[in-house]
């Protein structure tokens, strides 16, 4: 090893262990299911976005030692009603892996969970690599499949309240999502309308047209992410373009179900 690759190398064991215990508070407080203080209140006053970014990194680094695997991202903040449900207004992302997965029709216990949120969305399933600065047509000919989904989202914070760093660093509070049948994309996905229900009783009705405009556009901003993060999405992955309406807290013995014109349904039910 040459000096300039050693100081590199150690550059980047310096930042990695000044944030990894923000890492391992979050990776804990998500495999035990036990919000913690915002890193923002708590000792991370002063974290940067780009410090956030590299802690979520770090502690996706963690779960994916314990055996899972990348799968994909999702998009955050993506529609005015889920800016205006958190109070934030920047776009977002985090990093997926397959033990997020929920089968559709599967089950979940709420033991598993801080205080988890279900919300409706469009997924991606990409068919060969997208990074950097695309147009929606390029962005659309990367696009394998798109399908009907819900997002589970968990907060390991405290109240599920956050500044945009503490949300960044936990993951952008992903925690599980389920994906329907998948669709060729030559469906017209840009204005589907769509139901996300309890029970049968409908709890959030919008459309996908909420995403930015044109899901599209969401996976549009994930390829830049990807980019600057020098993690290009890959093929085979999914991306999830963020939620459409505002999110609904999950209840005990709950079957939830989201329907969307043309491209059906996808469900999962809450253990009593
Ligand atoms: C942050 C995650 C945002 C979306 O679809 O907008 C998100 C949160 O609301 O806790 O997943
Ligand atoms: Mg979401």
């Amino acid at each position: 090893m040459n000096m300039s690759n050693m100081q590199t190398f150690d550059t980047a064991a310096a930042s990695l262990s000044a944030l990894d215990p923000f890492a391992v508070t979050l990776d804990d407080a998500a495999r035990h299911a036990r919000s913690t203080p915002q890193l923002s209140l708590s000792g991370g006053e002063s974290l940067t976005l780009e410090e956030a970014y590299e802690i979520q990194r770090t502690a996706m680094g963690h779960r994916l030692k314990r055996g899972a695997h990348r799968v994909g991202v999702k998009m955050g903040f993506t529609s005015r009603a889920k800016m205006v449900q958190m109070g934030l207004h920047d776009m977002i992302w985090g990093r997926l892996s397959s033990d997020m997965v929920v089968e559709d029709g599967g089950s979940i216990s709420l033991a598993r969970y801080v205080h988890p949120r279900v919300e409706p969305e469009i997924v991606f399933l990409l068919r060969k690599e997208l990074a950097g600065n695309v147009t929606p047509l390029q962005a659309l000919s990367a696009v394998e499949a798109v399908a009907p989904a819900m997002e589970i989202i968990d907060s390991r914070y405290e109240n599920f309240k956050f500044s945009l760093v503490d949300v960044v660093a936990d993951n952008a509070s992903s925690s599980g999502f389920v994906t329907g049948s998948w669709h060729k994309p030559d469906v017209d996905f840009s204005n589907l309308g769509l139901v996300l229900s309890f029970n049968g009783q409908p709890r959030q009705i919008g459309s996908t047209a909420a995403i930015l405009g044109h899901p599209l556009r969401s996976l549009v901003a994930a390829a830049r992410f990807a980019a600057q993060a020098q993690e290009p999405l890959k093929a085979g992955w999914v991306v999830m373009a963020g939620g459409a309406t505002a999110a609904e807290a999950l209840v005990a013995g709950a079957y939830v179900e989201m329907e969307m014109q043309s491209i059906g349904r996808v469900a999962f039910s809450v253990a009593p």
